[in-house]
């Protein structure tokens, strides 16, 4: 039995990981879960009822932002938050996001059980569309709720199938008006997020806990390479206008200039690369790329996204295709809060956990929760640093001495 402080096992949250992890528009025990698909429903609906036999009071934006409350004694006060998402992109695992909504409400759970009465509310976010899938922008909810996506940029963002947020929304049930998720500064007295490290560090270095001082600085940019397209044998290699070859260029380019910064945190991958019309004997007319640039030095990753742009000049002209560039997204990177941070510090020290100060590669809600509130994360190790896999994995030992920092933490906050 695995448990946190005291003698209370987290058993049950092992197994409400896993039956979340089943609800997939895949094959257990590959998990993905697309905002706004069924699979998405069904978990949103499994996890508010976990919420509600919790006794908390669950409530949604017009995105699906959802929140589920414990009041406290003073409920003016501005609450204390938590939580992550539970969308997953296609092939991932049990872990990213869900251990910091399943274990946000098992902190709480520990919580009413020990008998703790909170002074500040504690309230737990499920994030809408964290992963950039279905629109191609990553934080969806958390980004409008910190007012750095606007209602009219986000009502022109459409899925591959070019279904707008409002159809997409509309269907899985969220109406309102987009101009309502915005929240005030201070819409929390804190926040802080529990995920896993999605790298190998802690594991590597044996340490229990990870305190995350900073949120790297992500972007991505969408390239569409236009060629001429033609016959595979009929058309003679002089004179073509390939839009794959042309493409080729730029992603090699991209991870060149990622590498020439000669800094380890600046990383950059194309990770889409749809090619059209797709025949084998058709030479390729259009091709769309997506990229993903980060690095913890937002001047260094803007380096980078200028050397694509230049590359993309310079193919174009080389190659006489047409080429166009959409910067999706380029966010400044989080610092996250001292007193927060330190908070988190004193309750490892109290739980005799291991910890040690580290930045995140990976972007999370917390990087917009910051905006609006102070902030901070906690990490746990997962095996081989590996995520966004279905052999992704956290412990229950790793998973149990997250719930219980979170928990302290929370319950210290909210006093
Ligand atoms: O891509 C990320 O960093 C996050 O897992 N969505
Ligand atoms: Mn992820
Ligand atoms: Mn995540």
């Amino acid at each position: 039995m695995t448990t946190v402080g005291p003698k209370l096992s987290i058993d049950g949250l092992i197994a409400e990981l896993k039956t979340l992890g089943n609800i997939s528009e895949a094959e257990p025990p590959v998990v993905t879960r697309v905002v706004f698909g069924e699979a998405d429903l069904r978990a949103r609906a499994y996890v508010k009822q976990l919420c509600a036999d919790a006794g908390l009071a669950v409530s949604e934006d017009a995105i699906g932002n959802t929140f589920a409350l414990w009041e406290g004694t003073d409920p003016e006060l501005a609450p204390i938050g938590t939580g992550s998402h539970i969308d997953a992109i296609p092939n991932a695992g049990l872990y990213d996001g869900c251990v910091g909504v399943l274990g946000g409400l098992e902190a709480i759970r520990t919580l009413k059980q020990l008998g703790f009465t909170p002074r500040r509310s504690i309230e737990l976010v499920i994030f809408t569309a964290e992963e950039p899938t279905r629109f191609g922008i990553g934080c969806l909810g958390s980004r409008m709720m910190a007012n750095a996506l606007t209602p009219e940029k986000a009502r022109n963002l459409r899925d591959k199938q070019g279904r707008t947020l409002d159809e997409l929304r509309a269907w899985a049930g969220f109406e309102g008006s987009l101009e309502s998720v915005a929240m005030p500064l201070g819409r929390f007295g804190g926040f802080v997020e529990l995920h896993i490290e999605q790298g190998p560090t802690l594991e590597r270095e044996g340490v229990d806990i990870g305190l995350v001082t900073h949120i790297a600085a992500p972007a991505s940019l969408r390239i569409t390479v236009d060629g001429e397209g033609g016959h595979a044998g009929a058309t003679l290699m002089p004179g073509r206008k390939d839009a794959l070859t042309a493409a080729a260029e730029l992603i090699l380019a991209l991870e060149a200039a990622a590498k020439a910064t000669g800094a380890i945190d600046t990383v950059a991958t194309t990770g889409v690369c749809d090619v059209f019309p797709g025949a084998v004997n058709s030479i390729p007319s259009r091709v769309r790329l997506e990229t993903d640039i980060r690095d913890i030095d937002g001047a260094r990753r803007d380096r980078v996204i200028d050397s694509l742009k230049a590359a993309c000049i310079d193919v174009e002209s080389r190659r006489g295709v047409t080429i166009t560039l959409e910067q999706v997204n380029a966010d400044p990177p989080a610092t996250c809060d001292a007193a927060i941070l330190a908070a988190l510090e004193d309750s490892a020290k109290a739980a005799g956990k291991s910890y040690r100060k580290m930045v995140s590669r990976a972007y999370h809600d917390s990087l917009f929760a910051a905006r609006i509130a102070p902030g901070a994360m906690l990490f746990i190790p997962c095996r081989g640093g590996v995520s966004h896999r279905p052999d992704e994995y956290a412990s229950p030992e790793w998973i149990g001495a997250g719930v219980q920092i979170l928990a302290r933490t929370l319950a210290h906050l909210a006093s």
